[in-house]
């Protein structure tokens, strides 16, 4: 185990693998991903069957019973006994479920294929999706919308079915849409066979149409890769397939994966793609025994027909622990390793996955200081200050803002691993468009629907630039102003203060701005997905305390991944004149904030709850942000083990604001149940 590792968790290895879990869905989990698979509702009471499926695996997929023909059999009849048995099954054992699947040219009942009337078919197929995603509203994690909608063979081009047929290959984008607006929490995939290899012309069509979609804003959230592989396992270009879906700003899945004979190198090579790709989310096996598996004599499964585990279940357990995420290369920099006391089990893990809410009290430890100002001949910097961190083609792209006495611009470096941050090259922005002067507290996103990098800042207004590359500090464009000038409601209401901190979250209809005054004060304003960067109206004070210091500023507003929760952090200043952080809950990010962890006795992170393993070398825990578990405009965390890359102070220094000597350090989660 982990235990006598020092700088590692309790739970991660040095290199970050993983060394507890026991189960399929708790290695998954270890890197933020799930582990489902098939399930069929007549073997639920099979005793076998539902041990594995209940110890194992943390989403399910019903294999045929929510298609068109297990559920609306005769038009307008709706019958969802058998698919309410699975997911009643799932949802009580705190696993997720995959709606699968409400458009498909096959397991369609005849009447539906007889429609030859345009009208019909359309309030037909529209029912379809409403009804049933209004059924399992609430309980379903995705839902494939449209399945195997593409033609095999060298056209690239949508398949003859009675939808394309008949209503014209926009029908995908209709069913889409549809499902948008039936059930507008649920994600909504395409899903398809025979896309794992890039070059195919099935694999480039879907593309092109997951492309198409994201630029004109038609809702998909993820792309399903069933990979039903023949004996040697996936293509070697599947995990170029997979990023390059995800690079379009969609989750990837692999849906459906069995692979004949379930040759150990063939699983192996299938998960590892997967868990190359940051935005491959889970991965889901068609069935659970060879002998639940629709490939009859194939023996493609992980378990065999008693339900012992094979050889391939093991290399998928390895597979699935080699090599850090994302978020435990951050971990394995936090100081000093827990107690092993604190290693939660794994069996824990699905349950854990599911109801990712966050707990109401939060420890953590700090690393040393890891980011300090590198001065050039041009620039003589005394603070590094209000980093901005996104994870991205393998590297960690930070930003923050540079301050002396003369005032703030901004710095742009990368690395791939905090143990390399200290050697990074520090890129000063102002030798880009974004140009010399007061250019402070950055923030750095992806808006997938412009496929654009968005830094937001600020400059006596609420400013962005835009890059197509992450990695070119001279790509960012002139600043360019969100408001004509400083609204009203702020003008009245700041006093003294300024206005400082502003932060964009979109949901997936609108996006929103806050900013502070150092008044007491956090303002939001609002504007449209379509519209933005343009647009932000109706600002309104969206949290106030008539102690300013309560309310301060550094507001970070994120979403919490797999919940109904957004988080809002607020640093203040304490009675002893240290900053730290307070924190409350909503569930929407234009409603009222709730309590989480918001006093100085119960603070969200505070000099009083953060330990030093290597030695206190700040009393102050102040501006920073969350590492986000997706760089896009939604801001998404993973509850679990949350880190916070802030900033922090010699507790003796003094003087100047501007010139304090502000450096950057890494706050590792301690408490989490996780
Ligand atoms: O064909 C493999 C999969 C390809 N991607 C979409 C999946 O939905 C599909 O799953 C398979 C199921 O594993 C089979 O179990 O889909 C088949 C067709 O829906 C399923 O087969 C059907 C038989 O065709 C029916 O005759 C049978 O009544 O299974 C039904 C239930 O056993």
């Amino acid at each position: 185990t982990g235990t006598a590792t020092a700088a590692t968790g309790p739970d991660r290895a040095p290199g970050g693998a993983s060394v507890l879990a026991t189960t399929l869905g708790a290695q998954a989990a270890e890197s933020g991903r799930y582990f489902g698979t098939a399930v069929a509702a007549g073997k639920l009471t099979d005793t076998t069957y539902a041990t594995i499926l209940n110890r194992e695996f943390n989403m399910v997929t019903p294999e045929n019973e929510m298609k068109w023909d297990a559920i609306e059999r005769s038009r307008g009849s709706f019958d969802f006994t058998a698919a309410d048995r699975i997911v009643n099954h799932a949802t009580a054992r705190g696993q997720r479920v995959r709606g699968h699947t409400l458009v498909w040219h096959s397991q369609l009942p005849g009447w539906v294929g007889g429609i030859t009337d345009a009208g019909t078919l359309r309030s037909v197929m529209n029912n379809h999706i409403t009804t049933s995603m209004a059924h399992f509203r609430g309980k379903i994690h995705s839902w494939d919308v449209v399945n195997e909608a593409f033609a095999d063979g060298t056209s690239g081009e949508q398949r003859a079915s009675v939808f394309r047929n008949v209503l014209g290959s926009g029908y995908i984008e209709e069913a889409f849409r549809t499902a948008r607006s039936a059930d507008s929490a649920a994600k909504l995939c395409y899903n398809d066979y025979n896309i794992e290899n890039w070059s195919d012309a099935k694999t480039q069509g879907v593309y092109r149409m997951v492309r198409d979609f994201k630029a004109r804003g038609v809702p998909i959230d993820c792309v399903g890769f069933q990979a039903h592989f023949a004996a040697g396992g996936p293509p070697s270009s599947f995990q170029t397939t997979l990023s390059n879906f995800a690079a379009l700003g969609v989750d990837v899945q692999i849906t459906e994966l069995d692979i004949a004979q379930a040759s150990t190198t063939a699983y192996a090579n299938a998960v590892k793609a997967c868990r190359n790709v940051a935005r491959c989310t889970g991965i889901t096996v068609w069935g659970i025994r060879d002998t639940d598996s629709w490939r009859t004599g194939q023996n493609p499964l992980l378990f065999d027909g008693n339900g012992a585990k094979k050889p391939a279940y093991q290399s998928v357990m390895s597979a699935l622990a080699a090599t850090a995420a994302p978020a435990s290369d951050a971990a394995a920099l936090a100081s000093a390793a827990v107690p092993a006391s604190a290693a939660v089990p794994a069996s824990a893990v699905s349950a854990r996955n599911t109801a990712a809410a966050l707990p109401t009290s939060f420890t953590w430890n700090s690393s040393n200081i890891l980011l300090s100002p590198k001065s050039d001949a041009t620039h003589t910097i005394d603070g590094l200050k209000d980093p901005s961190v996104v994870y991205h083609n393998g590297k960690w792209h930070v930003f923050a803002t540079v301050a002396n006495a003369a005032g703030y611009n901004m710095v742009y470096l990368s690395f791939t691993d905090w143990s390399q941050a200290a050697s990074a090259t520090h890129h000063y922005l102002d030798r880009s468009a974004i140009g010399t002067g007061y250019r402070a507290a950055p923030q750095v996103f992806y808006f997938a629907p412009q496929q654009t990098w968005y830094l937001v800042y600020q400059t006596g207004n609420a400013s962005y630039s835009t890059n197509p590359d992450i990695g070119n500090p001279n790509g960012w464009s002139a600043p360019r102003h969100f408001y004509p000038s400083i609204p009203d409601i702020i003008a009245d209401n700041m006093g003294n203060g300024g206005w400082v901190d502003m932060w964009v979250i979109c949901d997936s209809a609108n996006c929103y701005l806050f900013s502070s005054d150092d008044n007491g004060h956090l303002y939001r304003s609002q504007t449209t997905m379509a519209q933005f960067p343009n647009g932000f109206t109706n600002t309104v004070i969206a949290a106030q305390d008539s102690n300013r210091y309560a309310l301060y500023e550094a507001a970070n507003v994120y979403r919490v991944q797999d919940t109904n929760q957004y988080l809002l952090l607020v640093e203040a200043i304490g009675s002893n004149g240290r900053r730290y952080f307070r924190s409350w809950t909503s569930n929407s990010i234009a409603g009222s904030w709730t309590p989480l962890a918001e006093s100085e006795s119960n603070p969200f992170a505070r000099s009083t709850n953060v330990s030093f393993p290597s030695g206190t070398w700040t009393t102050d825990i102040s501006h920073g942000e969350l590492i986000r578990a997706r760089n896009d405009q939604t801001l998404t965390i993973n509850s679990c083990r949350l880190q916070y890359l802030y900033q922090g102070l010699s507790p003796g220094a003094g003087g100047d604001y501007n010139s304090l000597p502000w450096r950057l350090g890494l706050l590792t989660q301690t408490n989490s149940t996780c």
